[in-house]
């Protein structure tokens, strides 16, 4: 009867400890769930064309003008300024081999980081160099630089403000004259901040922005921080060859004329022409 008893409450304090365990078990794979769940709904898209994206672009910042694409390629003693047109040679080879329109070589000292275009200079983000390089947009010729506090990941525009980001929640919008702020944001989807924002792109009153080592991009209401929407793009970093974890989505480029995003990554070898259901 002893030795019942003494099994009994032994199989009861191991099945109590089971349970305990199955619980901090259970409440981890819940909280784990709960960071990558986004509250926000997810959007719908299509892939509407495809095209050749140069692997030794090591995307940062990445915009459309008229019919030209202006990327900013990053690392120390590697970073980039570069144009090239949308539309490709019909050859695989002349696709693989067409030139870039015009490159511009970024100072050793600095890693190129977002790029936004406003009032036909384009705007240079660096990373922790705290310097913005200043370019004219037709020939891609330094024109001066301006400093600011903090790291530059993103940067885009309303057509009136620069608007950062960190790889922090925060958004920072600067003042285009002396690059000084003028607003901040926090990004929040429900009650959580959503950190690592990288590459932006503002259109039709939306921020739209990427976070560093995800397949999502957030849509964003620029008045309020609030994530509006989610579009998960695993599917598309899924069909393009990739041979290291650093190769990741980053760029978006809103194409006007095709009424469509334009998705790249770093190191990608090819982009995708995105249309948003
Ligand atoms: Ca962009």
């Amino acid at each position: 009867m002893i030795a019942t008893k003494s099994l009994y409450s032994t199989l009861l304090c191991t099945s109590q400890r089971l349970i305990t365990n199955l619980l901090v078990v259970g409440s981890l794979i819940t909280n784990l769930w709960a960071s990558n769940a986004f509250a926000a709904d997810e959007l719908s898209y299509e892939v509407i064309a495809e095209r050749t994206h140069k692997p030794v672009l090591f995307t940062q910042g990445f915009l459309v003008d008229g019919k030209q694409f202006y990327e900013t390629s990053g690392l120390y003693n590697q970073s980039l300024l570069v144009t090239y047109p949308i539309t490709e040679p019909d050859s695989t080879w002349a696709k693989i081999s067409a030139p870039f329109t015009k490159k511009q070589t970024i100072p050793s000292q600095y890693f190129a980081e977002g790029l936004a275009l406003l009032d036909n200079k384009l705007y240079v983000l660096t990373w922790m160099e705290k310097t913005l390089l200043v370019y004219d947009k037709a020939t891609l010729n330094y024109e001066k630089s301006m400093s600011y506090n903090g790291e530059g990941w993103g940067l885009t525009t309303d057509g009136k403000a620069l608007i950062r980001s960190d790889g922090s929640s925060r958004i920072y919008y600067h003042q285009p004259t002396d690059f000084s702020i003028t607003k901040t944001l926090t990004v929040t989807d429900g009650e959580q901040e959503i950190s690592q924002l990288n590459e932006l792109e503002y259109v039709n009153g939306v921020l739209w922005a990427n976070i560093w080592h995800d397949d999502r991009i957030l849509k964003i209401d620029p008045n309020t921080g609030k994530v509006l929407a989610q579009l998960n793009l695993a599917a598309l970093r899924a069909q393009v060859k990739l041979d290291n974890s650093e190769q990741v989505l980053n760029g978006i480029a809103w194409d006007p004329t095709r009424n469509a995003f334009w998705i790249t990554g770093k190191q990608w070898p090819k982009m995708f022409l995105i249309k948003i259901h």
